[in-house]
């Protein structure tokens, strides 16, 4: 039937030039063979031929949405990012996925979610890429690498393999804090509605006199926390793998569109040096005793987009936006990553990335760059290099300083970071077993480690495991390891 007939408009090519048909190949007869004219044809068979680009290595099955972000309390004594000043809506776009999984792999296998933000600030891009847990697995980035791919599929099985996973953490008692929130009720969300954001790491926050402080984000769900039991999500993992990305899309598609309130700790620059363990370590969590949440602002996701590919897949965070008023700490898992995003980036979906709808900046760019594939915007500037004597821009050195923060310049080295008074492995997570969790939420973190370790982990590392739970707390090893045994 023709487009006249349906009453649609006509297709073209991607050139724009009108199809004779969306049906028939071009042939010699109604039997013959294919012309290679056709070039239509040949178009769409290529095009489709290249859909794909590389998923992510992690966070792959993800789901977000646009929305803005509304400042509800004044932090300008802190910060003097824009984003954050008195009165300020900015628009943003937030990403959520799981860690480990594949591009279509459940929405509801047991892992953190990742909670990645941009926001559209009249300063440039922010980018907060953070977790729904506080925590991280290790505190330097020479171990991602290799935690990640005790995480994803053993290279000769193809398989995931809760074996390889407990040999890492066995091995790695700095990950302790972080497999208790995972194993326990926080593990498995009941949908990204129902889950906090942490920045997780620490960042520096600098006021417009120029004074400096250690801030941690949190973003607490005013949807409630909820979370789903081991059986809930094993039987949504097969009945409804696309759980949470239906349920985020459902949910701004009828109006109810979610939102989170931003809260902070702010640490006095000056506590950080003689502070009891080093707040920069990624495993641990600041007490709110010492460092109470004070209100920021709210964040409300209302806009799905209008093509998941464009907007989400080709979405680029990077915790290296950061904008006047923000910088990063000395955390050395942040400092990598501050390389790593943008080298992902490039490779994944090229180095005009910045230039793609999810990551254009809203403010005019002035940089340098130009070229490349798939370059389409024009270089902005009169002299392609800097200096230049043709009025192009130039940097403002007395206004943007770098965050920096004072070290002593000691010898060049390889090891962990220097040692505060209560710096060990098991204490944080002691404690939030015995004061944070009730008794049935220990009772399913029992549970689903001895679950967990009933699939597969062989020994010696079935022995560390339980070793490891009782460095944890006494009680939850001997339990893990009686439940596992069959009482
Ligand atoms: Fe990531 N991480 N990560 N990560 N991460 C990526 O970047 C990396 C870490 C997080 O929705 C990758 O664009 C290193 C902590 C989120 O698009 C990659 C280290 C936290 C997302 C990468 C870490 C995160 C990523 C893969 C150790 C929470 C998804 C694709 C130093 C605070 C963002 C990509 C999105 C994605 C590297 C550790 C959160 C490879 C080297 C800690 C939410 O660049």
């Amino acid at each position: 039937m023709t487009s006249a007939a349906r009453k649609v408009p006509f297709t073209t090519t991607n050139a724009g030039i009108p199809v004779e048909s969306d049906e028939h190949s071009l042939t010699i007869g109604p039997d013959g063979p294919i012309l290679l004219q056709d070039h239509y044809t040949i178009e769409k068979m290529a095009q489709f031929n290249r859909e794909r680009v590389p998923e992510r290595v992690v966070h792959a099955k993800g789901s977000g949405a646009y929305g803005h972000f509304t400042v509800t309390n004044d932090v300008s004594q802190f910060t003097k990012a824009d984003v954050f000043q008195p009165g300020r809506t900015t628009d943003m776009l937030a990403r959520f996925s799981t860690v480990a999984g594949e591009m279509g792999s459940p929405d509801t296998w047991r892992d953190p979610r990742g909670f990645a933000l941009k926001f559209y600030t009249q300063q440039g891009n922010y980018d907060l890429v953070g977790n729904n847990t506080p925590v991280f697995f290790v505190r330097d980035t020479i171990k991602f690498q290799d935690f990640i791919r005790s995480q994803k599929r053993h290279p000769r099985t193809g398989l995931r393999s809760n074996d390889m996973q407990w040999d890492f953490w066995t091995l790695s008692p700095e990950s302790a804090h972080q497999v208790t929130w995972l194993m326990g009720d926080r593990g498995i969300p009941k949908t990204y509605r129902h889950m906090n954001g942490y920045s997780s790491h620490t960042y520096m926050w600098i006021n417009g006199g120029g004074e400096k402080f250690w801030v941690k984000y949190h973003f607490k769900t005013d949807q409630g926390i909820a979370f789903l039991t081991q059986e809930e999500a094993d039987e949504l993992a097969g009945s409804d793998a696309d759980k949470h990305r239906r349920d985020l899309y459902e949910a701004i598609e009828a109006r109810n569109a979610p939102s989170w309130t931003l809260k902070v700790q702010i640490m006095p620059f000056e506590d950080a040096a003689d502070y009891r363990f080093n707040p920069f370590d990624l495993t641990k969590v600041w007490p709110h005793g010492d460092y109470p949440l004070i209100e920021v602002g709210r964040m409300t996701l209302d806009k799905n987009p209008e093509d998941h590919f464009v907007h989400i897949e080709q979405a680029a965070f990077e915790p290296s936006n950061l904008v006047p008023g923000i910088g990063p700490s000395p955390d050395k898992m942040l400092l990598g990553r501050l390389f790593s995003y943008p080298d992902t980036h490039r490779y994944r979906i090229g180095p005009n990335y910045t230039q793609l709808p999810p990551n254009r900046p809203r403010v005019e760019v002035r940089s340098y760059a130009k070229d490349g594939p798939m370059r389409y915007e024009p270089a902005n500037v009169s002299a392609p290099y800097a200096p230049n004597s043709a009025g192009g821009p130039a940097a403002d050195s007395e206004r943007y300083r770098p965050a920096s923060w004072h070290t002593e310049a000691g010898e060049i080295v390889r090891e962990a970071y220097s040692l505060h008074r209560e710096d060990d492995d098991w204490g944080q997570p002691g404690t939030m077993v015995r004061e944070v969790l009730d008794g049935p939420a220990r009772e399913r973190l029992a549970s689903n480690i001895s679950g967990h370790l009933a699939q597969g982990v062989t020994p010696p590392v079935l022995q560390r495991a339980f070793e490891y739970w009782r460095n944890v707390d006494k009680n939850l090893g001997d339990r893990i390891a009686a439940k596992f045994n069959g009482a």
